[in-house]
């Protein structure tokens, strides 16, 4: 085993694929396609996290197939399942950073504890090792611990954090790392880490929306991209929390932090499905290193169990 290796997408659903989706994968042997099959497929999509309303959309449609299709075995059902999951995801992905431009902005959003400052460490590294100049902004002035903790992730990743002190303005920090970016720094990617929590949430979305309005006014049509970033081990909750999100705050699309620590990962079909959000890079693990682009097919097969080892 080589150390230090970022660990993929596909190494990251191992929970998801030996729980939940091995019993999936499990029901499709050579049987006939009788109404026991159609409950277990269902409960076993809803315990894997797929969502009710995504759960009830897939069923239905692969009915439809079989009846269109006059098909009777169980193992004739397992690709249309899979093929029918990727038309989900790939309906709405959509690339990140999509055109050139002398600097991006890219805004990270999410409740507390979600995975932001992590992913942003994870995502300055991603850009680092494509030759990107990057600088991050600690627009996370709510917790004084928080710009800290950005600073250590700076240091370790070895980019530069611009931050004020505690309780400053989080509009004056965003407008800080971007003239420090054009300026000395010479930067073409400026991460913002965003508070999770204020004493309410209308607080919360003006102050996000105060930030957009700063990098607006200083980057044509900044925030390039506003990820919001999604803790994969809280379900439906953060489904809920999503909802509120993509009204308010302008989300373009998810990172899905902690997907190794849950067997649950059938979520990302429901982000896909019943919010229209796509997922650009899933949390693969702790470390700087542990981001991985979001790949439909590679999901699914992920899921499933199919191609290379482990
Ligand atoms: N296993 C695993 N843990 C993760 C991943 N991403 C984040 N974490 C852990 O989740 C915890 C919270 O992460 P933070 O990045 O501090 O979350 P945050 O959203 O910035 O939290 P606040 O600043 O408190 O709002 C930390 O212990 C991280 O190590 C991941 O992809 N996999
Ligand atoms: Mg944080």
């Amino acid at each position: 085993m080589i150390l230090g290796r970022a660990k993929s997408l596909r190494e990251s659903l191992r929970k998801t694929r030996e729980t939940i989706f091995g019993q999936v994968a499990g029901l499709f042997g050579a049987g006939d396609i009788d109404d026991l099959f159609w409950e277990d497929l269902e409960a076993l999509l809803i315990q894997g996290d797929v969502g009710v309303k995504t759960t009830l959309a897939l069923v239905e449609w692969l009915q439809e197939q079989v009846a269109e299709r006059h098909l009777w075995r169980t193992d004739q059902v397992r690709d249309l399942l899979k093929e029918r999951m990727v038309h989900i995801l790939e309906s709405v992905q959509a690339p990140y950073l999509a055109g050139d431009r002398m600097l991006n902005v890219v805004l990270i959003v999410g409740v507390n504890g979600s995975g932001k400052t992590t992913t942003i460490a994870k995502l300055a590294k991603w850009h680092k090792d494509r030759g990107d100049r990057v600088v991050l902004a600690a627009a996370d002035t709510f917790r004084a611990a928080a710009i800290d903790q950005l600073k250590v992730w700076g240091e370790r990743v070895g980019v530069d954090v611009i931050a004020h002190q505690p309780g400053s303005d989080p509009g004056a920090v965003v407008f800080d790392a971007i003239r420090t970016a054009f300026g000395r720094r010479q930067a073409n990617v400026v991460i913002v880490d965003t508070a999770g929590r204020l004493q309410t949430q209308y607080n919360l979305m003006q102050e996000l929306a105060k930030i957009r309005s700063v990098a607006a006014k200083q980057v044509h049509q900044a925030p390039h991209e506003t990820l919001l970033v999604l803790d994969a081990t809280t379900g439906q909750n953060a489904l809920s929390q999503a909802h509120k999100f993509r009204e308010t705050a302008g989300v373009t699309g998810v990172v899905l932090a902690k997907l190794d620590s849950t067997a649950k990962g059938g979520m990302a079909l429901a982000i896909a499905h019943e919010l229209g959000l796509p997922i650009k890079f899933v949390g693969t693990g702790e470390r700087a290193e542990d981001l991985a682009p979001f790949e439909p097919r590679e999901f699914v097969e992920g899921l499933f169990g199919n191609g290379a080892a482990p």
